[in-house]
């Protein structure tokens, strides 16, 4: 594994827009092996967890906790830990085969994986344990908690909303991909009364920003962690499937691997510069 530092400087060379294509492109590649795979849950949050895990995060001593609790989007995570040489190609490569180590949600013991999550609720709960625990133990780690806008039509978030703040986790980072799906429907329909989100983590005690999910900049902004001794969250606003003209805000693409042309065409624009 190569050292932080080089890894660091490495990944610093491109810029978010580079890597997010390339981590894109990987994941569509394993998405020809395998015969389902969630593409758009992951393209949702590229960006997300690109600048998370490689410009906020430490790595080191003492490191940063990452918790994937939206579990099913974890291909993004699971080629990104590749990179850092955490996971190899071929762990990549036999994902969600019989002997593989990578299944289609993230499981505890994996190298790189701080707790089984897929269910979906229960990953923030974790997350405010985790930063509860790093409190008590007076270490510098954070905690980021990537989380969907679908795991806020559960109770259990909402109990860890209000437990993180009870606790002032000021080391506890929560960030909404609110792309405003989830499996079936907009949230918006099915669940009109989750927003506004930013007001309701807002009265709950968070601090909050809420910034585009898709702009490296703004999400560095929105991500700064807050000085008052209350937990951050990040409501940011994304497309399902970014980044492929025809996964965009196509709920088909939940849960579907792209056929040969299909395939194609979205290798060809995540090759466009710009994109
Ligand atoms: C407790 C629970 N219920 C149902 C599911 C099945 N399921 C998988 S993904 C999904 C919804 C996806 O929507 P969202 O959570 O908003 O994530 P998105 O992919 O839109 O980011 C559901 C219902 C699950 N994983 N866990």
């Amino acid at each position: 594994m190569q050292s932080d530092g080089v890894l660091r400087a490495a990944v610093a060379s491109k810029s978010s827009i580079e890597r997010c294509r390339q981590y894109r492109r990987r994941i569509l590649n394993v998405s020809q092996r395998v015969t389902a795979l969630h593409i758009a849950p992951a393209f949702s949050c590229t960006e997300i967890v690109d600048v998370v895990f490689n410009e906020l995060m430490r790595h080191d001593d003492p490191a940063d906790i990452f918790l994937m609790s939206k579990g099913h989007g974890c291909m993004i995570l699971y080629v990104i830990l590749a990179e850092r040489g955490i996971l190899t190609d071929g762990d990549l490569n036999s994902y969600c085969t019989p002997n593989g180590r990578l299944g289609a949600h993230p499981d505890f013991g994996v190298p790189g994986i701080a707790a089984s999550t897929g269910s979906l609720g229960h990953g923030l709960s974790i997350a405010v344990g985790q930063a509860y625990a790093e409190k008590l133990k007076g270490s510098r780690s954070r905690v980021f908690c990537v989380i969907s806008d679908g795991e806020l039509q559960e109770g259990s978030t909402w109990e860890a909303i209000m437990m993180a703040s009870n606790l002032g986790l000021s080391n506890l980072i929560m960030i909404v991909d609110n792309n405003d799906f989830s499996g079936l429907e907009r949230v918006s329909i099915g669940h009109p009364a989750v927003y506004p989100i930013a007001e309701k983590l807002s009265s709950f005690g968070w601090s909050v920003a809420d910034c585009d999910g898709h702009d490296a900049a703004e999400l560095r902004t929105a991500l700064q962690p807050s000085a008052c001794g209350r937990p951050h969250a990040v409501v940011a606003r994304t497309v399902k499937g970014k980044g492929v003209s025809y996964m965009e805000n196509e709920n088909l693409w939940h849960y579907r691997s792209p056929n040969e042309v299909e395939y194609a065409k979205a290798m060809s624009e995540l090759s466009e510069p710009g994109r």
